[in-house]
This record gives C-alpha cells, sequence and structure tokens, in this order.
C-alpha cells in the first residue's frame, strides 16, 4: 500500500560507479549536517529570545494584553516528581545537542514562554504559516462510502423518526427521552455533520425545523450534560459553521433553562432538569454529582459567552471547575468520580472511563480553544496526564497499552471503549505544546488508539465490545452501540501523521459496521457483539451522525476541512470555532 511513494528502481551500478556513488553520498551527508546545525543554531537563538520576551512579560500585570500570565503557578519545570521521565527532548536546563525533526524546522511548536505571547503563537499554525506546499488529502471514494452511511442514517431517521429524539431503526418508529417528541436530539446533533458533508438540502430541512417547530418547553427529565454536549454543542457548531443566527438564538434558549440547575451549595449542577418547570435534581442511580457530567459543561457555556457578550454563562460553568481543582486530592491530578453535594468526594476510584472521560478532555480542550493563554488548564491537565500514566496506564506482556480505571493500589486490566478518546487526546497534546512530555504523550496516544483498533479487529464481527480485557481481547461487556471514541483517535492520529494505516483501520470499522448494523430502516446497535447470528438492537443513536460518522468522513477529508488549527470538537463531536478565529 506504501507503493506509490517508492521512488523508481535503478538499475545497480558497477563496483567504480558505487564508490562515486558512495563519496556523493558523503557530500550529501556532511550537508545535510550542516544546513541542520545552521538551522538549530538559529532555532536555539530564536527560543532563547523568545525567553527574554517571556521574563518582561512577568512585569506589569496591569497590562491588559498580559492579563493571564501567571509564570509563579505555572512552571512546567517543576513537574511532579513522581514520574521517572525517559527519553524526552533536552531541557532547558540541559543543553545536550539534539538535531530537530523534520517538523519542528518548519513548525516549530510553541513553547511554554510563547503562551501569552498575544498572537504569534497561533500564527506559527502549518497552514496559515507554512511554506510548505498545500498537499489535497482527501480520499473522495472514501468519503463517498461514510457519505453514504450518513445519507442511510439521516434519511432513514427523517422518514420514520423526524422530531423525535431517536430512531428505532428495526421498528421504524421514533423514541423520545421524555415526553412527546422530545427536543429532536438527532436533528440537534447531526446539524454540523450535515453542512460539512456538504448535505445542505438536508441540512436546510434540520434548519428549518430548528427554526419553525423546535420547543424546549417539555416536560420531564433530562440530562442537564447529555442536553449541553448535544443540544448546546450541536447549535453552537450549526452556527460557527453556517452562521444562521437562530442557532445561536436556540443556543441562548436552552442554556437559559439549564441554568437554574446551578442553584446549589456548591455551585456543581444537578444532573437531572425539567426544562418546563425549571425544577431540578440528583441521578438516582448513582451517588453525589459526576466528574464527567459536571466537569463538561465549560467548553460549552464559554463558547456561548464568546458569541453572545454574555458572561453569565461562562460563569456559572466555571464556578465547579474552580471548585474542584481547588480541592485537596489524594493523588495528584487524578479526581474521584463522585463529589456529594457538600463537595465531599464519595468514591477513592478513579478512571478516564464512564463517569470522568470528558472531564479529562476539557481541561486540555479549554486550553486549546482559548489559544493555548489561560494556562491554569494546561496545568491542570498536565498533572493530570502524569498521575494518569502512573496509575490508570498499563502494559500487557505482549506490549499492548491499555487505559483502565483502579485505586491508588491496583488497576484493572480491561479498557472501556469510552476511554479510547484518550488517544486523540494525549495526541492533541502533544502537538499543541512542546515540552519534555511531548514524545511521551505522542507516543501514548499513539499505542492506545492501536489498542483500541485491535478492540475490533480481534472480535469475530471486527466490532469492539462496550469493554474488553486487553490481556486476551476478551469481551467483558458485550454491547455495541456505535460508539465514536474508537474512530476519534484514530482521526486524530491520522491528521498528525498522515500514516494510510490510520485510514485503513477507520475503513475496516466502517465496513464492519456496515456489515452488521446497517438494516432497512437505519444503523442498529448489538446487544451482544460475539453473537451469531446477530442480536441487533433496535437503536440509533444520535452520537452516530453525530460523531461517528463525522469522525470517519474527516479522516477520509482534506486537513482543511474542519482544520485542527482553527477548530476544538467538544465531546460530541461537535467543532467550535477556536477564540482567537471568532470575529469580534
Ligand atoms: C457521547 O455522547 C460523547 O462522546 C460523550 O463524551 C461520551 N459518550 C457518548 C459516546 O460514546
Amino acid at each position: 500500500m506504501y507503493d506509490k511513494y517508492h521512488k523508481p528502481q535503478v538499475a545497480s551500478p558497477n563496483i567504480s560507479g558505487r564508490l562515486i556513488a558512495v563519496g556523493k553520498l558523503w557530500k550529501r551527508l556532511l550537508l545535510g549536517v550542516v544546513v541542520l546545525l545552521a538551522v538549530r543554531l538559529l532555532i536555539v537563538d530564536h527560543s532563547s529570545s523568545r525567553e527574554r520576551v517571556g521574563k518582561s512579560e512577568t512585569m506589569p500585570e496591569q497590562d491588559g494584553a498580559f492579563i493571564n500570565f501567571k509564570p509563579s503557578k505555572f512552571n512546567p519545570k517543576q513537574r511532579p516528581s513522581s514520574l521517572n521521565i525517559t527519553g524526552g527532548r533536552e531541557s532547558s536546563g540541559n543543553k545536550s545537542f539534539a538535531f530537530p525533526s523534520f517538523d519542528q524546522v518548519l513548525f516549530p511548536l510553541p513553547k511554554l514562554n510563547d503562551i501569552n505571547d498575544t498572537g504569534k503563537y497561533q500564527q506559527q499554525s502549518a497552514d496559515t504559516s507554512s511554506p510548505k506546499k498545500r498537499v489535497n488529502r482527501a480520499d473522495a471514494q472514501s468519503q463517498a462510502y461514510i457519505k453514504d452511511m450518513m445519507i442511510h442514517a439521516w434519511g432513514s431517521y427523517v422518514k420514520f423518526a423526524f422530531g423525535k429524539d431517536e430512531l428505532r431503526p428495526q421498528s421504524k418508529s421514533g423514541k423520545s427521552w421524555i415526553d412527546g417528541s422530545g427536543y429532536a436530539a438527532t436533528v440537534l446533533d447531526s446539524l454540523d455533520t450535515l453542512w460539512i458533508m456538504d448535505m445542505k438540502e438536508d441540512f436546510e430541512i434540520a434548519r428549518k425545523y430548528v427554526e419553525d417547530q423546535l420547543t424546549f418547553d417539555v416536560q420531564g427529565g433530562v440530562s442537564v450534560f447529555e442536553t449541553n454536549i448535544r443540544v448546546v454543542g450541536g447549535l453552537l457548531s450549526a452556527y460557527d459553521l453556517s452562521g444562521h443566527k437562530i442557532f445561536l438564538e436556540r443556543a441562548v434558549q436552552i442554556v437559559e433553562r439549564l441554568l437554574p440547575a446551578y442553584n446549589t451549595k456548591t455551585g456543581i449542577p444537578n444532573s437531572m432538569i425539567d426544562l418546563h418547570s425549571g425544577s431540578s435534581y440528583r441521578h438516582g442511580w448513582t451517588s453525589g454529582y459526576v466528574l464527567s457530567e459536571y466537569g463538561s459543561m465549560l467548553l460549552e457555556f464559554q463558547h456561548l459567552s464568546d458569541l453572545t457578550g454574555n458572561q453569565t454563562y461562562e460563569q456559572v460553568a466555571m464556578k465547579p471547575m474552580d471548585y474542584v481543582l481547588g480541592k485537596e486530592l489524594s493523588i495528584k491530578g487524578l479526581y474521584p468520580t463522585n463529589i456529594d453535594e457538600n463537595g465531599q468526594w464519595v468514591s477513592g476510584q478513579y478512571t478516564v472511563g464512564a463517569l470522568s472521560d470528558s472531564f479529562y478532555e476539557y481541561l486540555l480542550k479549554l486550553w486549546v480553544i482559548g489559544d493555548m493563554k489561560d494556562s491554569k488548564w494546561r496545568h491542570a491537565w498536565d498533572e493530570s496526564a502524569v498521575a494518569i500514566e502512573k496509575y490508570l496506564v498499563g502494559k500487557t506482556q505482549s506490549g499492548d497499552v491499555y487505559l483502565t480505571s483502579g485505586t491508588e493500589l491496583w488497576k484493572s486490566d480491561d479498557m472501556e471503549h469510552l476511554t479510547c478518546f484518550a488517544g486523540g487526546m494525549f495526541a492533541l497534546a502533544a502537538r499543541t505544546l512542546e515540552d519534555e512530555y511531548t514524545d511521551r504523550w505522542f507516543q501514548l496516544g499513539a499505542d492506545l488508539t492501536e489498542t483500541c483498533y485491535k478492540m475490533y479487529k480481534t472480535q469475530p464481527l471486527g466490532i469492539s465490545a462496550e469493554k474488553t480485557r486487553i490481556t486476551d481481547y476478551n469481551a467483558i461487556v458485550k454491547y455495541y452501540i456505535q460508539r465514536p471514541e474508537a474512530v476519534e483517535s484514530i482521526f486524530y492520529m491520522w491528521r498528525y501523521t498522515h500514516d494510510e494505516k490510520y485510514r485503513q483501520w477507520g475503513m475496516e470499522i466502517a465496513q464492519a459496521i456496515n456489515k452488521c448494523c446497517k438494516v432497512e430502516g437505519g444503523y442498529t446497535g448489538l446487544n451482544d457483539m460475539t453473537a451469531d447470528p446477530l442480536q441487533r438492537n433496535d437503536q440509533q443513536e444520535s452520537f452516530f451522525l453525530a460523531e461517528t460518522l463525522k469522525y470517519l468522513y474527516l479522516l477520509f477529508s482534506d486537513d482543511d476541512l474542519i482544520s485542527l488549527d482553527d477548530y476544538v470538537f467538544n465531546t460530541e463531536a461537535h467543532p467550535f470555532l477556536k477564540r482567537s478565529r471568532l470575529q469580534k
């Protein structure tokens, strides 16, 4: 499959020809070394001058341009001491020479001193200032394959369940999470995917629904978190992409209805709310408030504040984040999954899967969407990443790396599909900051992504379980509900490496889904992904259209389509423009 990149073979030369060729090779090597040394010197000189600029920035706090700079709080060299750093790049304290990689020469990543460097940071992004010639990387045939899946999933929803929250593909009917039609979750979750796949007529059908029929005045409890990531997220990204004001108006309406959930002792929102009455309450099925739920609100609320100028939304969602980030932890960087209404941690178990996942994701993404200026987020994420690696990352005897749950004393040997988002998260962290952890996080991202691919590949139907024991790839929790996390990480790895294997992995997964889950009325999940004959679950998740199909499509698209330089994906794969890209 790499043959098309191979240079044509030449006939083998005789001995003297070989000697001449070797001589030429040495000359070239020597020249290369001299050029690299010169470039390296330029970079060292450049970074030391940036360091000088950085120091002067620490001075006047009243200077608006440097308002967020907190050098005393965030010193990357003061890393948690528990970690034994191996194989990183040179630190600024150790000037031993290392050749810069090709990427470093062309697109040097910012160092921490650049973080508050008002704009210089973003201008270094590859797509805007790169001298490199643009390469169109779209694979039109594979894109069409994925788009066909979306046409079938969306078309079936329109035909059998339009206006309901979800489609039941086998019974060809609709399903609502609450009374009546619910709030049309699949319409709102699908808007940006329709736009990105250039399904403009369908987008128009959805837009008209949002304009003329959508109502949030519905009775019955809905999840504050799910409403936020799917409904608010879907509306805001539809607004960012299309500019239609109605999406922003609707986002304001739904967030106003969510706000009463924040009237609690600690400012941590209740998990459930009745959108009609505004009365809110905690889940019955778990104690206290859930980390991934209250910790995955700020990206959306902040974006809404940025777009409307109303700071209330950001302030309200900031409060619980500041509250938990300021709390004492038994293990620095690891946050218990639950907290009670008095602000006491409830469990002593840690995970990056269910109940925690997107909290960690948002620590990083809050930093990235803010153009890497507010170092409090990156600092918190860094601390978490170090602890996650130490306590929750495992390696099997055959070398497969996985991310699991555990306590201070033990860790499990399984991995949830939900946790598979972490491959992309570690890759994103590595590609947005250069420090001694860069290579390490990127490798961890790549390793986790590969394990998640194997969670599909090793199964009889090519479909992953909800939870897999990684030592032998035995399915432990056997249902499959069209989750996106594996293809999400595959998408990030593709964008950052352009290694064809990632596209191959994504296509294998797409084909397996088509084989097992496509029915006349849409796409179903499976009650048991090992069962023969198939045990379908008659459920088409809204995140199948919002995330799984979107990440698969973007995997085969050109890098410019939702460029990672310009957008940050919320945890439901809704792309938001970075703060610096918003028109003031
Ligand atoms: C989605 O709603 C989001 O990705 C969320 O963060 C986790 N669960 C589902 C998909 O698995």
